[in-house]
């Protein structure tokens, strides 16, 4: 439905040639979605491109209801953040009968048939919970016995499924051991009544590894209540580098940080606007990102954008 002549800014499936996208977002559960979504609003403002944008609240049901408005409203691409990895394959083989191409956003899914989306764009989640891993493997090193406790995202949700596979992996034959782990829904208020949970449960937690930095400031509070020194008496590891994270690694109250950097939006449009023109992208887009330690967090915070 997309003709060559120029975009003059109007709504609609294509015809006038503006792009029109619909995204299906997560919600607005941690300081990284919050990112993410600006990043989009403002990429496809710059890109010239028109975005429908609908906010799932953490559901998948929101999610498929947004999905198949959008392909009644014959949108020309479909961008989404899977809020769990399965499930997908009635609403996207909707999409693709209905013609409209299906970028996958941050979130992968698990499917059999991979004709269901064109690509790809996110981070490698297995490698943050390597890398968290890692650090704290160096960091035991000569210590005879570890205890963690692990804050875990969205049950059943990419990040959550690999964050933990990939730390598995790496503490393995070590002194570390996951003494406890649930779900805090990558939100600070669960992070925080999770945290509460493992501390009466437990009074020899060493290290709480968590899935986010909103659940690790949630965790922060809970230790902070039962008389006890965040950083100190119990480690904290978290994934993510937004700015209320990073600001407790430099206050000390967090050790160490595994950056998953939430701006996607430019490389989604740019994705976008080559699938509707019918050109060829990779299956996967991989985002570039970093660790930081306390010093490294002082240094890099002036300069943040989120
Ligand atoms: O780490 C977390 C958010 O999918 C990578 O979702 C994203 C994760 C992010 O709620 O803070």
């Amino acid at each position: 439905a997309l003709t060559a002549c120029g975009s003059d800014g109007s709504s609609g499936g294509g015809d006038d040639g503006t792009i029109t996208m619909g995204f299906a977002q997560v919600g607005a559960e941690s300081g990284w979605r919050t990112a993410n979504t600006k990043s989009i609003q403002e990429a496809a403002e710059k890109a010239g491109i028109e975005l429908k944008f609908s906010d799932a609240q953490q559901k998948q049901e929101n999610q498929i209801k947004a999905i198949r408005s959008f392909i009644q409203q014959r949108v020309d691409v479909i961008a989404f953040s899977p809020v769990v990895e399965t499930g997908w394959d009635t609403v996207l083989l909707e999409a693709k009968r209905a013609g409209i191409p299906v970028i996958l956003t941050d979130r992968a899914i698990d499917s059999e048939d991979e004709s269901l989306y064109e690509t790809f764009l996110g981070s490698d989640f297995i490698e943050e919970g390597r890398k968290a891993g890692q650090w704290l493997v160096e960091e035991s090193e000569g210590e005879s016995e570890v205890r963690v406790v692990e804050l875990e995202g969205t049950t059943g949700a990419a990040p959550a499924i690999d964050r933990h596979t990939g730390f598995v992996e790496a503490i393995e034959g070590t002194n570390i051991e996951i003494i406890a782990s649930q779900t805090g829904d990558f939100t600070r208020s669960g992070g925080k009544q999770v945290m509460e949970a493992f501390l009466k449960a437990h009074d020899d937690i060493d290290v709480v590894y968590s899935h986010n930095d909103d659940m690790g400031l949630g965790a922060i509070e809970a230790i902070e209540a039962a008389g006890k020194k965040p950083g100190e008496d119990i480690k904290i590891i978290t994934v993510d580098a937004v700015r209320d994270g990073m600001q407790a690694l430099a206050d000390g109250k967090i050790n160490f940080i595994v950056e998953c950097n939430p701006l996607l939006g430019d490389q989604l449009m740019e994705l976008a606007k080559k699938i509707v023109a019918g050109e060829e992208v990779p299956k996967r887009v991989l985002v570039e990102e970093d660790t930081f330690t306390r010093e490294e967090a002082a240094e890099v915070l002036p300069d943040r954008q989120y």
